[in-house]
């Protein structure tokens, strides 16, 4: 076999062309690829739901990556373990009801399991406006290559139309507030204090359509509705992500 550069270079245009043009209108797009949106994206493949996650950042992973303080492991709660089951992702019992996992398969798991369940993954691609039109709804983003930014140019972005957006961008709760700072009727309150346990036992709550068209699921749940944060426990993260995939799933009819 000979190779040839240019088939390589056209290989790879015409594919991520192909997937890009594909997702300019979509069901279902999730914002961010920490643990919530990597769960709720899988889901939401695995049930037929036309889904694209798109990360600002090279990598997926977010903030599991780094487990604790960079001590690459995770801890689950007993609420959570069946996910770590249905994901695949290995675990051992350090007491009672609590789940050790490597934070670094957790995320190879996760990724796997949206990559299997059909989900088109965007990377390096930051979300910097929603579209909002005379219906009220988020009804699809406004999306820039990261590097743009992170350059400081001036580059006009594209758009890509979803029926249902899902916030998964963590702390800082990224596309709600965009939607808070543009005028519409949502306001993120931030987060409060480390209360592990408040955190994680609210979380399910404030996972919900906050706005319409907008969902917001993990870190960036607790964040809208003003609640605390736990640490470097991710049962909360998985089950938001399962919750907001059920609830995006519902709204679209499946
Ligand atoms: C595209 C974007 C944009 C944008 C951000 O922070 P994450 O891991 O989010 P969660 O909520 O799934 O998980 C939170 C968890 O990691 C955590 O921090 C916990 C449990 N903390 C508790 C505590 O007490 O500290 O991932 C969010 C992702 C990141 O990869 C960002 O790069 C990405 O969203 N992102 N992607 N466009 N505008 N903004
Ligand atoms: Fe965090």
């Amino acid at each position: 076999m000979t190779l040839n550069e240019v088939t390589i270079s056209r290989a790879i245009l015409e594919e991520q062309h192909r997937a890009i043009i594909d997702h300019l209108e979509m069901d279902a797009a999730v914002i961010g690829g920490g643990p919530s949106g990597l769960a709720c994206a899988a889901l939401l493949g695995e049930k037929g739901v036309k889904c694209a996650l798109i990360e600002k950042k090279l990598s997926i992973g977010g903030g599991m990556w780094g487990g604790g303080m960079m001590f690459p492991r995770i801890v689950v709660q007993e609420e959570a373990r069946r996910l770590l089951d249905r994901f695949g992702i290995a675990y051992k019992e350090f007491e009672e009801g609590y789940y050790v996992a490597k934070s670094i398969e957790a995320v190879a798991k996760l990724t796997s399991a949206a990559c299997d369940a059909g989900v088109e993954f965007f990377n390096l691609t930051s979300v910097e406006d929603v579209m909002i039109r005379g219906d009220g709804r988020v009804g699809g983003l406004v999306v820039n290559w990261t590097p743009v930014d992170m350059a400081g140019l001036h580059v006009d972005p594209l758009t890509m139309a979803c029926t249902c957006t899902v916030d998964a961008t963590g702390h800082d709760a990224m596309i709600a507030r965009m939607v808070e700072r543009k005028g519409g009727n949502l306001r993120v309150k931030g987060e409060s204090f480390m209360w592990a346990e408040r955190a994680e036992t609210r979380i399910l709550d404030h996972t919900k359509e906050v706005f319409p068209g907008l969902f917001v699921t993990g870190m960036a749940a607790n964040a809208v509705a003003g609640e605390c944060r736990m640490g470097p426990i991710f049962g909360g993260m998985l089950l938001s992500g399962e919750r907001a995939a059920e609830l995006v799933a519902e709204r679209l009819g499946r």
